[in-house]
């Protein structure tokens, strides 16, 4: 399994030494500055290799660009409305700039509007430590209260819309502002300047686009640039949605292991996998990720290691960001399946036999706690989660354990 880390670029407050101290073997990352839609250019994609590829004194990292995360797919791809044909042009050009430059494992996600959303970006644990948290009631209230969006009221039960109503009155201004800039912050591009305004707009383009429309558009998508990725060598990697359920009315189509059951299947190609992020998926009790890493293990071409604790047994639920060997997956399982699968595929001879993950998000502790950097993602959190994580793989690879044979 090899260790991969996720970097923002040169605007990260992890940098590259960081990185190599935490012990990662390869970057994930993206040109985040780039506009969804547009082509990324050889020179774009050359500079972030070189950025890299380097130490601050000047000396090599020995990391290198391992996967993209996110090549994006735009809004107007998604509803099939607008440029949406010149931006499926855009991305095929973009992969082949990419396969040049060497690099072969694409990620993107297919949410509409809404990429990962959390209602507190820094929720205290009792030790201090500070974790990212979706509380179904807070959302609630954004959803009915701030946004008042239409028809919200039909998507919450008694007990929720009555606890949503108390919480609200009891919100200062500050703390609803909070909340509003908290729920917004994983839209793409720029949560600062994300309105609730912007953000019913963008719901009101969804108004035709059920899950079954949504789900012809991913095919779509995927017959269009699936062959292209196919001839470069790139591995596409759908990422789950995070939460996996629906939120605002919006259609999700990549939440259960139906759903990518029916990824594969529509556009069969080995260019065609799976982005397993454990974090998102094990937000759903009824999501087993041990046992879908078992199942699907084939189609996987990228692994995010994360836990998530979940706050109650509905599909549709309340959880936080636990450790990365606590909460409710079986990290331990999940490796064992991971560890098996790379072995099968090293004996049928599969080039890609070695499967890229990263520590998905970190807690915040220690230093992390002034540093601030980009929410999810700090120094400390994720090196002790890739440490924990690094420890299980070792241990059952070692030649004491059978836990891969
Ligand atoms: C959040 C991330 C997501 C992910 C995209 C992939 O921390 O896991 O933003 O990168 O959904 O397209």
């Amino acid at each position: 399994m090899r260790q991969t880390w996720r970097w923002f670029g040169p605007n990260d407050l992890v940098s590259i030494d960081d990185i190599r101290q935490a012990g990662a073997e390869g970057i994930v990352t993206a040109l985040h500055h780039l506009p969804t839609g547009s082509v990324w250019s050889p020179a774009e994609i050359a500079q972030r290799q070189a950025e890299i590829d380097t130490m601050s004194d000047g000396t090599p990292s020995g990391l290198g660009w391992v996967v993209v995360e996110s090549l994006p797919v735009s809004e107007d791809i998604k509803k099939q409305r607008g440029a949406w044909r010149e931006h499926v042009a855009a991305y095929r050009d973009s992969l082949s700039h990419l396969a040049a430059a060497g690099i072969e494992i694409v990620c993107y996600n297919f949410m509409p509007v809404l990429d990962w959303t959390r209602t507190d970006l820094a929720w205290r644990l009792p030790n201090g430590a500070t974790c990212m948290r979706f509380d179904l009631t807070d959302f609630a209230v954004f959803d009915l209260y701030l946004l008042a969006r239409k028809g919200a009221a039909e998507d919450y039960d008694e007990a929720i819309s009555e606890a949503a109503a108390r919480r609200h009155a009891g919100m200062t201004d500050d703390a609803r502002r909070l909340l509003g800039r908290n729920v917004v912050f994983g839209l793409p591009g720029a949560a600062d300047h994300f309105t609730l305004d912007d953000v019913r707009a963008h719901l009101a383009q969804y108004a035709g686009i059920d899950a079954a429309t949504l789900r012809q558009h991913l095919t779509d998508f995927l017959e269009l640039v699936v062959p292209d990725a196919e001839r470069l060598g790139i591995r596409l990697c759908c990422h789950p949605d995070d939460p996996p359920f629906p939120l605002l009315g919006l259609p999700r189509v990549m939440s259960t292991e139906a759903d990518y059951r029916a990824l594969v299947s529509a556009v069969p190609s080995p260019a065609n996998g799976i982005t397993l992020c454990s974090g998102s998926l094990g937000a759903r009790p009824d999501n087993d990720l041990p046992g879908m890493m078992r199942r699907l293990g084939a189609h996987v071409h990228f692994l995010h290691l994360r836990n998530v604790a979940r706050e109650s047994a509905a599909i549709r639920g309340s959880f936080h960001e636990a450790e990365h060997l606590g909460g409710d997956t079986d990290m331990v399982a999940l490796i064992a399946a991971a560890l098996a699968e790379e072995t099968h595929r090293h004996g049928a001879g599969r080039p890609d036999w070695s499967i890229p993950f990263r520590p998905d998000h970190g807690q915040d502790i220690l230093d992390d706690l002034g540093r601030k950097a980009q929410p999810g993602y700090p120094a400390i959190g994720r090196l002790k989660g890739l440490a924990e994580l690094r420890g299980v793989i070792t241990a059952l690879s070692h030649p004491m354990t059978s836990a891969t044979s």
